[in-house]
């Protein structure tokens, strides 16, 4: 069985739904098992910054599939929950990035693992040390998180529904 953690990203309401259902449909690809999952933070957006506020997750799972084959299954989530090409770094229902497999590297056109910019991205690492502290390159997910500017840390707080019944009401209504 093989480890995978993968970054979701949403910045176009239902953001929260949009989690939720990309989960779903992992879960029910009989090659995936979630493990575990992170908190939900909200986080400025990074690149393109005249867009809305983001919500991002790490979640962790494994998996039988190969990394290629576990992208295709993120790019046809990706496509169901409605995701459109259009400006780059723009806004989407919903990104799923593939950070890590296993220990393994991979270099190609389509599929970069680890996924590069992951260290450098405060929206990945504080979630993704919600889940394990791991080492990567001789540097923990800890130390990579201390070595981010105060500013870029700032960007990424813990995120909560503002009506704590909102998954009772979701259901009733
Ligand atoms: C200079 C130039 C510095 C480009 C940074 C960073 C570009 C991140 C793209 C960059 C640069 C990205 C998310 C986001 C995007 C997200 C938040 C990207 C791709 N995705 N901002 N921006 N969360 N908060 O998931 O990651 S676009
Ligand atoms: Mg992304
Ligand atoms: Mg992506």
């Amino acid at each position: 069985m093989n480890t995978v953690y993968i970054a979701l990203g949403s910045n176009i309401e239902p953001r929260k739904d949009y989690l939720d259902q990309a989960i779903e449909m992992l879960e029910k690809h009989p090659g995936f098992t979630l493990i575990d999952q992170s908190l939900i933070y909200e986080t400025d957006p990074v690149g393109y910054v005249d867009q809305p506020a983001f919500l991002n997750m790490v979640i962790k799972g494994h998996t039988s599939l190969t990394p290629f084959q576990l992208l295709d299954v993120c790019q046809e989530v990706e496509k169901s929950l409605g995701r459109k090409r259009g400006v780059k770094w723009g806004p989407r229902t919903i990104d799923l990035d593939i950070l890590l497999y296993n220990n393994e590297n991979i270099e190609t056109e389509h599929l970069n693992i680890p996924h590069p910019r992951m260290l450098e991205r405060a929206f990945v690492l504080i979630p993704f040390s919600d889940l394990d502290n791991l080492t990567i390159q001789g540097t923990s997910i800890s130390q990579y998180i201390n070595q981010l500017p105060d500013q870029e840390r700032k960007g990424v707080r813990k995120w909560e529904p503002k009506n704590g019944e909102e998954e009772f009401e979701h259901f009733a209504n």
